[in-house]
C-alpha cells in the first residue's frame, strides 16, 4: 500500500483556515521541492509558518487546494504510513518523563541502542549526554535533570532522526544553537538526504537552502534561492539588511 518512497513534496494552490475560524492563515500557496532539496522558510511572526507545516503530515487538512507527497494527495495515505515517513521537530520541544534513550526512541520502540546514539551524533546532543550523571539512562522531564532550550531542541531532534524520515519539518528547531553548532548539524543532516523544510530567523541558515519561501500575512512573498531573492523582493533585503 502508498508509503513515502522518495519525499517530494508539492503545495498546489493550497488555502487554509482553522477549524474555529473563518479567517484564511494560508492563501494560495504553490511550490514544490525535490526529493533530498532544502527548502528554508521565512516570514514574520504570525505569517503561518507552523501552519503551513501542520498541512503535510495532516495535522490539519487544507481547506482549498491540495497537499501531494510522492504525486500523491495527502488524503490518499493511510495516515499512519504518511506520519511515519515523516519527522516533524515542533517549535516547542517537547521532553517525556523517561531515560535519555527513552526520549530519544519515542514512536520508535524497536531503535537499536547503536541508533540512538548515531542520532544523538547527528543532532550534537551526545557529548552533551556522556557527561549527564547515568548517560544515556539520565531520567528527564519530570524530577529528572535540567536541559536547557537548546538541548531539548536537539533531544527532539534525535528523535526526529532516528526514524530516518523521507521528510524532516524543523519548526525554529535551531534557534537556541550557536551558529558552529547549528553548521554541524545542518551537514550531519545531509547525510540523512531527506527533504528537509526549515523554519528559520537566520539568514545564513536560509543561504544554504536550495530554495527559500518567503511568507507573508500567508501568501509567498518571494520564492527562490539567496541571490534571487536578493534581487527580486525588497521585503527579503530588508530582512537581510536587519
Ligand atoms: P502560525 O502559523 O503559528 O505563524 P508562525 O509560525 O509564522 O508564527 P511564529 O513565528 O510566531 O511561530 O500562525 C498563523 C496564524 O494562525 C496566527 O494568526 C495564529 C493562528 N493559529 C491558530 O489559530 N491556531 C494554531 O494552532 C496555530 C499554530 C496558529
Ligand atoms: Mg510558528
Amino acid at each position: 500500500s502508498l508509503t513515502i518512497n522518495k519525499g517530494a513534496v508539492e503545495f498546489k494552490n493550497v488555502s487554509f483556515h482553522y477549524p474555529e475560524s473563518d479567517v484564511p492563515v494560508l492563501r494560495n500557496l504553490s511550490f514544490s521541492v525535490k526529493p533530498g532539496e532544502t527548502l528554508a522558510i521565512l516570514g514574520s511572526t504570525g505569517s503561518g509558518k507552523t501552519s503551513l507545516f501542520q498541512l503535510v503530515p495532516r495535522l490539519y487538512d487544507v481547506t482549498e487546494g491540495e497537499v501531494l507527497v510522492d504525486g500523491k494527495n495527502v488524503m490518499n495515505y493511510p495516515i499512519e504510513k504518511l506520519r511515519k515517513g515523516i519527522g516533524v521537530v515542533p517549535q516547542e520541544a517537547v521532553l517525556f518523563t523517561g531515560s535519555i534513550t527513552e526520549n530519544i526512541g519515542w514512536g520508535k520502540e524497536d531503535a537499536t541502542s547503536d541508533e540512538i546514539i548515531s542520532a544523538a551524533v547527528d543532532a550534537q546532543i551526545h557529548e552533551t549526554v556522556e557527561k549527564l550523571p547515568n548517560q544515556y539512562d539520565t531520567r528527564v522531564g519530570q524530577r529528572g535533570v535540567n536541559l536547557s532550550g537548546g538541548q531539548k531542541q536537539r533531544l527532539s531532534i534525535a528523535r526526529a532522526l532516528v526514524r530516518k524520515p523521507k521528510i524532516l519539518m524543523l519548526d525554529d528547531s535551531t534557534s537556541a544553537l550557536d551558529l558552529k553548532t547549528e553548521g554541524k548539524l545542518l551537514k550531519a543532516l545531509r547525510t540523512y538526504s531527506c527533504t528537509t523544510f526549515i523554519i528559520t530567523q537566520k539568514i545564513s541558515t536560509a543561504m544554504e537552502a536550495d530554495h527559500i519561501l518567503l511568507l507573508d500575512d500567508g501568501a509567498v512573498e518571494a520564492w527562490g534561492t539567496h541571490e534571487e531573492l536578493l534581487n527580486t523582493s525588497p521585503l527579503y533585503v530588508k530582512i537581510v539588511q536587519s
